[in-house]
């Protein structure tokens, strides 16, 4: 049945890291009301959509959003209210035209995933759905997916010295969601006894892991490993497995990857890699090359992606017309998925079927600046995607998503885990 949209609004809100972003509201005819926070990433794609930033440098240092709440509250509601849509993809295709431009760069791209996600949740209630089952594809089968607990935190997201961003347990073995939760809860406990008890100071970075001042991301992968010894599970794709984000555009710089103090090249990062997989249990690989390195992807992928998921973020910005170029290229063999990278429900969708079609994988992932909205839970349960990071497990708007998983298991009989 179609929908009557009769009000949008936006206020400027805060996220995780202190910074502003949007809240969208949308109200329906039939007096269902549904929110949407917006998130915001630090080690951006090159060529994601444009979230809309005011730069006026005496409001929180210029990188306010208000230019986006009024374009919500203006013309966006201006263009919605009083109007009826068949779907959310004749909703969000509205949004994209009223823009008018290939990088949502006008309205602002967090201004359209607000009211896209808004809708989306909106639309599900309406039905009587929950979002989840809402969002589901046809013909695809709905999963609880592996929580990715990013445990240590480098890279630009930590003050520390560790090049890589993001070291993540991932309970592959895990019978269930409320197992794979508590083994990445008791493995972040022992990890936390471990640095203390090596003198390593166990304050947090963005995403809720810890940054200690460790320069060789082998000696942090040691001691992941000890804690999963520790907590009293077996590293590894039967136990709990260990994924990387060293989000390496970060550290090239003039065709180089500078690494603990070394300038390597694509063929060594790639050498280095080989053997942390062959020393460690590491079974995932992101951006393991930077978006502008693709003849190093080509390479990656031929010599790596036998042996471990390889995803593209910044290289692919959860982006349609990348990804196929990058399928095309045997450029890596999954894609990370984030609604704002790309700003419409519809198109994120869209970028998960494409991968579906050929077999790709797809991680779908929170952003390091985040609120409390859950959306990405449902998502990645929707689409059968096997596989979601949010963070640590701990601060509340990482396990925010974790524990609305945690609700949907208890509430379904959907099978956990990897589909692939
Ligand atoms: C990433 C993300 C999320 P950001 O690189 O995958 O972990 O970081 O949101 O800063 O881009
Ligand atoms: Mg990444």
């Amino acid at each position: 049945m179609a929908k009557t949209v009769t009000n949008v609004t936006a206020v400027q809100i805060l996220d995780s890291r202190s910074r502003p972003t949007l809240a969208a509201t949308i109200t329906l005819g039939d007096g269902t009301v549904a929110r949407a926070g917006v998130p915001s990433g630090a080690s951006t794609g090159s060529r994601e959509a444009v979230e809309l930033r005011d730069g006026d440098a005496s409001h929180f240092s210029g990188s306010g959003v208000l230019r986006a709440v009024a374009n919500v509250n203006g013309e966006i509601n201006a263009t919605l209210a009083g109007r009826s849509f068949v779907d959310l993809e004749e909703l969000d295709r509205t949004l994209i035209e009223l823009d008018a431009t290939a990088n949502k760069s006008r309205l602002g791209a967090n201004a359209i995933v607000g009211v896209s996600i808004a809708a989306a949740r909106a639309f599900a209630t309406s039905e009587g759905h929950q979002l989840w089952e809402y969002l589901q594809p046809a013909g695809v089968t709905a999963r609880l997916p592996v929580p990715h607990f990013n445990v240590v935190n480098g890279g630009v997201h930590a003050p520390n010295n560790l090049d890589f961003q993001e070291f993540m347990v991932a309970p592959l073995g895990a019978p269930s969601i409320a197992e794979a939760v508590r083994a990445g809860s008791e493995v972040y406990a022992k990890l936390k006894g471990i640095l203390t008890s090596r003198g390593f100071a166990t304050g947090l970075g963005d995403e809720g892991g810890f940054a200690p001042q460790i320069d060789n991301p082998e000696e942090v992968l040691a001691l992941l490993v000890e804690a999963i010894e520790e907590a009293g599970y077996r590293p590894g794709r039967d136990g709990v497995a260990i994924a990387l984000d060293p989000a390496s555009s970060e550290f090239y710089r003039d065709g180089l990857y500078q690494v603990a103090g070394e300038s390597l090249s694509s063929t060594e990062m790639i050498d280095r890699y080989e053997k942390i997989i062959s020393d460690y249990p590491v079974w995932l690989l992101e951006d393991g090359l930077a978006e502008s390195d693709w003849e190093g992807w080509e390479q990656l992928t031929a010599r790596l992606g036998e042996r471990v998921e390889l995803v593209g973020d910044d290289i692919l910005c959860t982006n349609p017309v990348i990804i196929r170029e990058a399928i095309r290229r045997h450029v890596g063999n999954a894609s990370l998925i984030k609604v704002n990278q790309i700003g419409t429900v519809t198109e994120t969708l869209d970028a998960m079927r494409i991968c579906r079609d050929v077999g790709w994988a797809q991680f779908v992932s929170h952003r390091s600046g985040e609120t409390e909205d859950t959306f990405i839970a449902d998502l990645a349960v929707a689409t059968g995607s096997g596989h979601l990071k949010s963070g640590a497990p701990a601060r509340g708007e990482r396990v925010a998503k974790y524990n609305r998983l945690i609700e949907i298991e208890v509430a379904s009989a959907l099978p956990y885990g990897l589909a692939h």
